[in-house]
């Protein structure tokens, strides 16, 4: 048989870097606060501002670990601040309680006295969800950090909600599993905020989405009532699943303390291609015959566009200049296939035959394989990289939705061709006051999710107008949903009705109303 792999072109990867941590950029004193930006949000007037008293409660309660006091206005910028720089709250207080009884006992006070709270896990949310709007405290449950328990033959995990997604999955693996979530903010986010996301990530293609991996949750409600639901059955049919209304929720009906969740086993071989082609068509193609022919051992089918590598490649050259790019030429598109699988001998055959038939028809014009461990990880940088590269010029407009395949670039054309249209699209000659770098795709192919990244230099009200609702209206009319995967936080709030009918929204809010009757958990957004 002839060696197949030795067609695609390998190129030679030097000093693989390692960034998992979440991307912290340090200039907060030039971030407008949410209030000036949209000063047709009001606070809240019957929310209470702290008082001596309340902070005498708290103290009564929390060690001196568990509670910041700002003694400047910059001392909790980290926390007032979500990670695109985007939107800046104004707390004074942060709470980090270490156990579960005293966010119950936090909780019932802030409820009878009606101080609005955020709960914030890793901060890594990008719909503005997890930071203030005003000056609500904030909970911060990564004093709440425990892995549980584990059970090797049923793969069920039970951890507390702060575990940080990396290191839950580091543990797993050193027990022969994996956790069934991957994302680029893994160092950063918690397995608490990834649930009250309901976050989607890499190998949702493979293990499906948190809605069916969770088993159960343990949650603190508005009135710090402790659900405890922390069950380890696959199967439990006795009534309505309530955990599926906290998957999701963004911190606004309760406070997810703790998971238990069914983990797949590690699997033995991975390999990993990063592949170019020529137009976008050509990745459907590829994706249908992946499907096909990878089948099972399928774990990750990614796109990006040649802007946004374009964008990364610029970044990484600052940020580490040793990072090579895997081909030698540019392309429009590129796609990144993992497979893994329990027979290294048998993915390896099944990937071989599969690109040879994708580059020798043509579809394929380049591609390299990963040959080790290190050699996975920077391929895969090169996809994960991509939301800090974007915003790497100085700011960025997310947009995450779901379209049909068909269409899903055609959105990216789109904005691309709006924000020309209205004159803000830079270019060196003909506009050089533009403040539009431009506007990127790249996604979870897979999972019919595009990722619209509209970089540029600063936030300013003309792009926002440009974008929105135009993007929002423009994916509607696609028949698409607003959030495939972040979520509704403060940026899509009145954006809901382009995703789901009247009828659909009365019921959201009768639901936010029966929890949180006083709308004291992260108010102005979501619903
Ligand atoms: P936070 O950002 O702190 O909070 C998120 C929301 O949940 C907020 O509304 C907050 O109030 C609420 N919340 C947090 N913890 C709790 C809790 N314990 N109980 C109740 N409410 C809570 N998302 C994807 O879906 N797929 C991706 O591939 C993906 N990749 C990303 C890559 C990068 C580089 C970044 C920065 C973000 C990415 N995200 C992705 C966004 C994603 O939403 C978060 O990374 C993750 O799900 C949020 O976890 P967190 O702990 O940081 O939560
Ligand atoms: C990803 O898939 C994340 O990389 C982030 O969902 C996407 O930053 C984004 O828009
Ligand atoms: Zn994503």
């Amino acid at each position: 048989m002839i060696n197949l792999i030795s067609q695609v072109k390998l190129c030679v990867i030097k000093n693989p870097i390692l960034v998992s941590k979440s991307f912290q950029r340090l200039c907060y004193s030039t971030i407008k606060l949410t209030s000036d930006n949209y000063p047709q949000v009001k606070r809240n007037t019957q929310f209470k501002k702290l008082t001596s008293d309340d902070l005498e409660y708290f103290q009564s309660i929390l060690s001196p670990q568990e509670l910041i006091v700002a003694k400047d206005r910059d001392d909790l910028n980290f926390y007032n601040t979500d990670w695109t720089h985007k939107y800046k709250g104004q707390s004074n207080i942060v709470i980090k309680p270490k156990s579960v009884e005293k966010i119950s006992l936090i909780m019932n006070y802030c409820n009878k006295e009606r101080i609005a709270v955020v709960p914030q896990g890793g901060n890594t949310d990008l719909v503005g969800g997890s930071v203030p709007i005003f000056d609500e405290l904030i909970l911060s449950l990564s004093n709440l950090n425990k892995i549980r328990s584990f059970d090797e033959l049923t793969g069920i995990l039970k951890c507390d909600a702060g575990a940080i997604l990396e290191e839950v999955d580091n543990y797993l693996k050193d027990n022969g599993h994996l956790f069934p979530l991957d994302l680029g903010a893994k160092g950063s986010c918690q397995i608490g905020g990834c649930v009250a996301t309901n976050a989607g990530g890499q190998r949702l293609i493979r293990y499906g989405s948190l809605h069916g991996n969770v088993l159960g949750l343990e949650v603190v409600l508005p009135d710090g009532t402790i659900m405890d639901s922390m069950h380890s059955l696959r199967k439990d049919n006795t009534g309505y699943d309530l955990k599926q209304l906290f998957i999701g929720s963004e911190g606004t009906i309760g406070i997810i303390t703790g998971i238990s969740i069914l983990t797949p086993t590690n699997p033995k071989a991975t390999n990993v291609s990063f592949l170019a082609v020529n137009d976008f068509k050509d990745i459907e193609t590829v994706f249908k015959k992946a499907k096909s022919d990878l089948n099972e051992i399928m774990s990750a089918f990614e796109f990006m566009d040649m802007k946004s590598m374009k964008l990364t490649k610029k970044h990484l050259g600052e940020v580490d200049g040793t990072m090579s790019f895997p081909l030698e030429n540019d392309y429009p598109f590129y796609i990144l296939i993992e497979t893994s699988g329990s027979n290294k001998d048998h993915d390896d055959a099944k990937l071989e035959k599969f690109l040879e038939d994708v580059m020798g028809d043509g579809t394929v014009v380049d591609g390299t394989m990963a040959q080790d461990v290190s050699e996975i990880e920077h391929l895969w940088k090169w996809r994960e990289m991509i939301p800090e590269s974007c915003q790497s010029e100085g700011a960025v407009y997310k947009y995450d939705v779901s379209l049909p395949l068909s269409q899903l670039y055609s959105l990216v054309e789109l904005t691309n061709a709006k924000v020309k249209k209205d004159g803000l699209l830079y270019d060196a000659e003909t506009n050089p006051e533009g403040q539009v770098i431009g506007a990127v795709g790249y996604g979870h192919i897979g999972d019919g999710n595009l990722h619209l990244n509209v970089a540029t230099k600063e936030y300013n009200k003309t792009i926002e107008k440009c974008l929105e609702p135009y993007v929002y209206e423009a994916v509607s009319d696609l028949k698409g949903s607003i959030s495939a995967e972040h979520g509704i936080g403060f940026q899509k709030k009145k954006y809901l009705h382009y995703s789901k009918s009247p009828v659909e929204i009365k019921l959201m809010k009768d639901i936010k109303n029966h929890f949180d009757p006083h709308g004291v958990l992260n108010p102005y957004k979501y619903v």
